[in-house]
């Protein structure tokens, strides 16, 4: 199977995790993909994924298959053992819904701020990110504010359970941790969230988030940035 994506890039890591918990690193070819060249957006990518954003899972028959949920949903149920997507109704129901609380609730939030409100990924994606909007700034700004509403959401669950939908490490989980560390780079801080920054740090030391591969960007890639911006 090969994998589009750019390492170190929050999306990357969902999957880059997923990858790790299910055993199945050795299977993988990684296919660099260069979103500061906006290569997402060009007609060759676009026929991949019209959405124009990574990552990527490409199966031996040609499939591709895009965004996150829908390869993990792959990779977690082809072993026929799922322990990231659930099981039973009941299971499968609460970690959809949990994941799209994450989602709605802090990571599309974030992921606003860090692209309309920063530098973000730099030039060439500013033709797709509304550069000549006057209330560009402010609608960044107010999507910041709706992450850290989202952030007191998430640290009053923690503060009474281990994991967001059950009582082990599933998809939502996933969501949560990589979202909190893109919410940092976007220039969030979790300062009044004692519980969640506890939980990410413990979060880091699971094997399939510690042994992840592509944990930061490739140093051509930091070297491209624009300053004040960093992973996306
Ligand atoms: N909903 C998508 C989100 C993917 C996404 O935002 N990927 C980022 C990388 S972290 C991307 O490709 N950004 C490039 C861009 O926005 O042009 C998914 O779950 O896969």
């Amino acid at each position: 199977m090969k994998i589009h994506d750019m390492a170190g890039t929050a999306n990357a890591a969902r999957i880059r995790i997923v990858v790790t918990g299910k055993g199945v690193d050795d299977q993988i070819d990684y296919v660099p993909v260069d979103l500061l060249s906006a290569e997402q957006k060009q007609p060759a990518f676009l026929a991949m994924n019209p959405i124009g954003k990574t990552p990527l899972l490409e199966l031996e028959d040609g499939l591709i298959i895009s965004e996150c949920t829908a390869i993990t949903e792959y990779l977690d149920n082809a072993d026929g053992n799922p322990v990231f997507t659930g099981s039973s109704p009941r299971e499968k129901a609460v970690i959809h819904m949990m994941q799209r609380r994450v989602e709605q609730l802090v990571l599309e939030p974030v992921d606003d701020l860090f692209h309309y409100g920063t530098a973000g990924l730099g030039e060439a994606l500013a033709p797709w990110r509304l550069a000549d909007w006057a209330g560009r700034q402010d609608w960044a700004e107010r999507r910041g504010r709706a992450a850290v509403q989202g952030f007191a959401y998430f640290e009053s669950i923690i503060r009474r359970e281990p994991f967001l939908a059950q009582d082990s490490f599933t998809m939502p989980d996933i969501t949560l941790y990589i979202s909190l560390g893109f919410a940092e780079v976007a220039g969030l801080s979790l300062g009044k969230f004692p519980a969640l920054s506890e939980w990410r740090a413990k979060i880091e030391e699971l094997p399939a988030v510690a042994n992840r591969s592509g944990k930061s960007l490739p140093a051509e890639v930091i070297a491209r940035l624009p300053r004040h911006a960093a992973p996306a």
